[in-house]
């Protein structure tokens, strides 16, 4: 990775590694995950397939934690190329704690403006991710909105998301709403972002293109604790190790202003903890 890379995320808190997986193997597993979900349903699903609804995230529900049974994943997961990107963006060998698949159909919506680590809550530190695009992501069918250097505020306290539009309840504010980008990537290209970075995705507005993403999450090395849904973590050779589990609550940042600027005061208290959504 360029030293260009590294500075671009520790500034932004996300970057792009453009073609870090070839098209054969980014056609592969494509292929395997739409094969493992027309087979039927698996221990984590978010929800329950139902082949004839009228949502397109019914009939395509995301998987998680696939790693947990699939060696496909597992070994995507802990990849040497992700795990020697990850290390040199964070400095140390990150530990692995979840895998995602987003499948994204055509007209389905999107995921509200959140951060990981309200979910994760690795500490201390913070979570990673990488989201490997599976199909070309771009504004037309709902690529990755980012708000960069929002990986430096603190966990902000969450409201309520427009369902209609995301398939989350819950987002968090943002002074400026404009302030989220779109990441336009094709297949191959690796998204990295660090767990406090703002980010979520709009509607896939397209008539027929997918918008597929295969993603992992990591915490810092340094994290002590991680919620309990995320256990056990492992080592990026395979091994599990044991942490604490991180229980909900706590402190979170509400906007302010400070001579007319906006600013976070920790004023919020948290009330839940859930896994990721
Ligand atoms: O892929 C998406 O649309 C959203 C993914 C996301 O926000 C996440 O994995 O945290």
């Amino acid at each position: 990775m360029s030293g260009s890379c590294k500075e671009t995320f520790d500034r932004d808190g996300f970057a792009v590694v453009r073609g870090m997986f070839q098209r054969e193997e980014v056609d592969r597993l494509r292929e395997h995950f739409m094969a493992l979900r027309r087979r039927g349903s698996y221990p984590d699903d978010v929800v329950g397939v139902q082949p004839n609804s009228r949502d397109p995230l019914r009939r395509y529900p995301r998987m998680a934690q696939m790693h947990r049974w699939d060696g496909i994943t597992l070994r995507w997961l802990l990849d040497r190329r992700l795990r020697d990107q990850l290390t040199t963006l964070l400095g140390v060998e990150p530990y692995a704690v979840q895998s995602m698949l987003y499948f994204k159909p055509p007209g389905s919506r999107g995921q509200a403006l959140h951060q990981d680590n309200f979910y994760l809550r690795a500490e201390p530190g913070t979570c990673m991710a990488a989201w490997l695009a599976l199909d070309r992501a771009d504004e037309e069918n709902g690529c990755m909105l980012v708000v960069p250097g929002s990986h430096r505020w603190p966990i902000l306290c969450t409201e309520k998301a427009d369902t209609r539009l995301s398939f989350t309840d819950v987002t968090v504010p943002v002074p400026d709403a404009q302030s989220a980008h779109a990441v336009t990537m094709d297949p191959g290209d690796v998204l990295f972002f660090n767990g406090s970075l703002v980010h979520g995705s709009a509607s896939n507005s397209s008539s027929d293109r997918f918008r597929r993403a295969l993603i992992g999450h990591y915490i810092q090395t340094e994290a002590r604790q991680v919620a309990e849904y995320y256990h056990p973590a492992l080592r990026m050779d395979g091994s599990e190790l044991r942490l604490d589990v991180s229980e909900g609550g706590g402190a979170c940042g509400e906007w302010t202003e400070l001579d007319g600027v906006p600013t976070v005061a920790m004023t919020g208290r948290h009330t839940v903890a859930r896994k990721h959504e």
